[in-house]
């Protein structure tokens, strides 16, 4: 019946601490602020505006809603393929309420969706999905591949898109198409991966405390 629906969130996620939910979109805002600067940004303009002069201020070209969080499983209240297995699962039931640190390894930019990898200790690998589906089309990449924050979304994109971004250029990165290397920025090293997927790779990983729980909406 409708109630069992309900006891299935929509998704499971480590929560980030509000106070530091700020810091990472500033973070965020200053990385897409100088990437909007760049000449090498400028010169694939139109892998965003679909025209070569156009101007794009990427600020506003993605929208942010609702918290920062890193999904683990996506349940859709229980309509998702493997739900209540996971939700069942001693693993996500002990740690159900405790405090992680993720580490945020870098910033990704695609002209859909602005993203933060997150990379996953072992014991938080405990609480990623095993499902094969979840890295559906990416089967040669690590667990926890897909593992990210979605900082904003273009128009018209539903945030399940950035995880798809990421595995994107992490199978490109995996094929050793290195991408082309732009630039040292204060942040870290910048890499073009062509058709405006660009990744910046933090110098130091942004650690950030988040809570495991789950979003019912
Ligand atoms: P996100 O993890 O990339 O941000 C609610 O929609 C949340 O569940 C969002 O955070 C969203 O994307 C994630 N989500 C939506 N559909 C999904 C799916 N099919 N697989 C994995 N995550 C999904």
């Amino acid at each position: 019946g409708p109630l069992e629906e309900m006891s299935l969130p929509l998704f499971f996620g480590w929560f980030l601490l509000s106070s530091v939910q700020d810091k990472v979109r500033c973070t965020s805002m200053d990385f897409l602020k100088t990437l909007d600067t760049l000449e090498a940004f400028k010169k694939h303009l139109n892998d965003f505006t679909g025209k070569a002069e156009k101007e794009v201020d990427l600020e506003q070209y993605f929208q942010a809603k609702g918290t920062l969080h890193c999904t683990t499983k996506f349940c859709d209240y229980g309509k998702a393929p493997g739900a209540k297995e996971y939700a069942q699962n001693t693993t996500v039931k002990e740690f159900y309420g405790s405090a992680f640190e993720l580490s945020l390894s870098a910033l990704f930019v695609t002209p859909r969706t602005v993203g933060a990898r997150v990379s996953l200790t072992e014991e938080q690998l405990l609480l990623w999905p095993a499902d094969p589906e979840e890295e559906a089309g990416s089967t040669s990449l690590p667990r926890g591949s897909r593992a990210h924050i979605t900082l904003g979304c273009a128009e018209h994109v539903e945030p399940v898109q950035t995880g798809l971004d990421l595995l994107e250029i992490e199978t490109l990165q995996q094929e050793r198409q290195q991408g082309e290397p732009i630039e040292e920025m204060e942040l870290g090293s910048l890499t073009y991966y062509g058709e405006g997927r660009w990744l910046l790779t933090l110098r130091e990983p942004i650690c950030t405390p988040a809570c495991f729980s789950s979003f019912y909406g």
